[in-house]
């Protein structure tokens, strides 16, 4: 198969989330280098963001998007449950994300001082993702899905830079019993150690 081509930086959850599929379906790919902000990046990505996908004659942005795209690379295709309900709820987990959890987690761990950030919208998001995982062990269902792939890098950039990070997922013990888990899935470990020698 052509070997999948993400254009990103590796630092950005959204990249990460790219990675962590491709390494859970077992698909060829690499990082490929973005020119931030000059023509060439607006060429692939018209609002000057990442991750942009390129695969053969396929190009697309907008990691949801994305997302689905390699799942469906894969017949069967697995990180989208079949159940109809599952499957919503992994659509508004993932809505979730990027509404509300990308603003509260990942934006604001870029504060200047993020020992002083607001963190009652971070410890929304995660009272929210409590209340829907339950008991459970994924975040949508029974299986791992992108639900856990969009959000397992925001949590873990927000436990990385902000203080106050941790006595908040310690008050939520079904999410920290996720994250914990979302740490050792093979996935997100090989992902994880290419992102280091990125
Ligand atoms: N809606 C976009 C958001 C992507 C996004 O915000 N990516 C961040 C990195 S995690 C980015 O490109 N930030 C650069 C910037 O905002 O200047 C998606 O779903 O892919």
């Amino acid at each position: 198969m052509t070997t999948i081509q993400l254009f990103g930086f590796a630092g950005s959850t959204y990249v990460r989330s790219a990675m962590i599929s491709c390494e859970e379906l077992g698909l060829n790919w690499e990082l490929a280098p973005l020119e931030f902000g000059k023509a060439s990046h607006l060429a692939l990505h018209p609002f000057g963001k990442m991750p942009v996908l390129q695969h053969g004659s396929v190009c697309l942005y907008e990691t949801a998007a994305i997302l689905s795209y390699l799942n469906d690379l894969r017949d069967p295709a697995v990180l989208v449950p079949a159940d109809p309900i599952d499957k919503a709820r992994m659509w508004q987990i993932v809505s979730i994300c990027n509404d509300y959890a990308y603003p509260a987690l990942v934006k604001a761990s870029f504060a200047d001082d993020a020992s002083t950030i607001d963190t009652e919208p971070a410890g929304r998001c995660l009272d929210a993702l409590s209340t829907l995982i339950g008991q459970g062990t994924y975040l949508a269902g029974d299986r791992f899905s992108l639900a856990d792939i969009v959000f397992e890098p925001m949590l873990t950039q927000y436990l990385g830079s902000v203080p106050a990070a941790g006595k908040q997922l310690e008050d939520r013990p079904h999410i920290a019993q996720w994250h914990r888990g979302m740490l050792q899935r093979p996935a997100i470990v090989s992902a994880y150690k290419e992102i280091q020698s990125a």
